[in-house]
């Protein structure tokens, strides 16, 4: 109670206890708590490194299978949000793993997810019934409600980070899912396919069968290679931003918007020997460090950055990132879906 002492005070106690049983609460002994003037995030920064958690998603690949698992995944919960499987209050983060014959069969789910690669090469993501091979850093989508499994016909593990929107799913209670009976989706596409439609800046000419692919999002693969080499090139002749270095944000050609209906996702490059300005946001976010060697300041507590580490910088705690050698790092929050409520916000100093 941050109001002083006033004479009523043993009668309003009185009146809280008599009016509990009735699921009724003074909201002026909360306001302050529920109307907060700027964002209080519940997250912590955190950091996983990649080497440690590698280790541990081996030893479960040594106990259960992927398809016993249906997802054999390890998920980075939040310190501060225990038991609620989240690393920050609107986003999940996990890192799945497929051995070499392993399937991880179809299904579908209204949350969204990405995946992105940690390492590994040629195991695969099918959408809809169309393989994405995926490679060391791509992007793959997984879009609410379209039908996926994985497979690694690769002679190699793969691990990739899983993104997904499921805390924003519970919040709004509106989670439906559903297997397939047989593990793996029918082909309906080759490998490649979508790319070849919607991913060079064209898409199939109108009133033809060649539009496949839902309409309002219809791009699901975006390999390291054509991001890596966009981003070095903009590198060689711009300055970066102040704030974030040099950054590109991953797009729906149907619209130009952010990749999923809740989830956007971008990359940056910061030069060696650059640090970036502070800057708030109020999408926490999760990190991967794809290469490179740096610092994160977030909140005003520093992390080391190793390549394949992951972390998470809270809603509204500042982030200053400095790179010791050329830092390339992607990116994913829920902006996507504050921009759509009106509520998203920077600050930058
Ligand atoms: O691959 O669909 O890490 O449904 C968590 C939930 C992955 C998936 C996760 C999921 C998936």
């Amino acid at each position: 109670m941050d109001h002083p002492q006033s004479p009523n005070d043993a009668a309003l106690r009185q009146l809280y206890a008599e009016m509990a049983p009735h699921h009724l609460h003074p909201l002026w002994e909360v306001l302050h708590g529920l109307v907060t003037p700027t964002p209080r995030s519940a997250a912590a920064p955190v950091l996983w490194r990649y080497a440690e958690a590698r280790e541990f998603l081996l030893r479960a690949g040594g106990l259960i299978s992927a398809e016993q698992a249906e997802r054999r995944v390890l998920i980075m919960e939040n310190p501060t949000l225990p038991g609620s499987s989240c690393a920050t209050p609107s986003l999940y983060a996990g890192l799945q793993l497929i051995l070499p014959g392993e399937v991880a069969p179809c299904h579908r789910h209204t949350q969204c997810a990405l995946r992105f690669v940690m390492e590994g090469d040629g195991a695969f993501t099918a959408l809809d019934g169309e393989k994405a091979v995926m490679r060391p850093f791509d992007l793959v989508l997984t879009p609410n409600w379209q039908w996926h499994d994985h497979g690694n016909a690769s002679d190699a593990p793969m691990i990739w980070l899983d993104g997904l929107d499921i805390p924003m799913v519970r919040f709004f209670e509106t989670s439906f899912a559903e297997r397939l009976p047989d593990s793996a989706h029918p082909e309906t596409a080759p490998a490649g396919d979508t790319l070849a439609r919607y991913g060079r800046n064209l898409r199939p000419f109108a009133g033809t069968t060649a539009a496949r692919r839902p309409a309002h999002l219809p791009l699901f693969h975006y390999p390291f290679a054509e991001w890596r080499a966009a981003l070095r090139a903009i590198a060689t002749h711009d300055a970066p931003d102040p704030h974030l270095g040099h950054a590109l944000e991953f797009t729906n050609p149907a619209d130009g918007g952010p990749i999923m209906p809740t989830i956007a996702a971008h990359v940056r490059l910061l030069p060696a020997g650059f640090t970036t300005r502070p800057r708030q946001a109020t999408d926490g976010t999760i990190f991967v460090v794809v290469s490179g060697r740096g610092t994160a300041r977030i909140g005003g507590q520093d992390f080391a950055l190793m390549e394949r580490d992951c972390f998470v910088v809270p809603s509204w705690q500042a982030l200053e990132l400095e790179a010791a050698s050329e830092l390339v790092l992607f990116a994913y929050s829920d902006r996507a879906a504050q921009e759509k409520l009106g509520l998203w916000r920077e600050a930058r100093a």
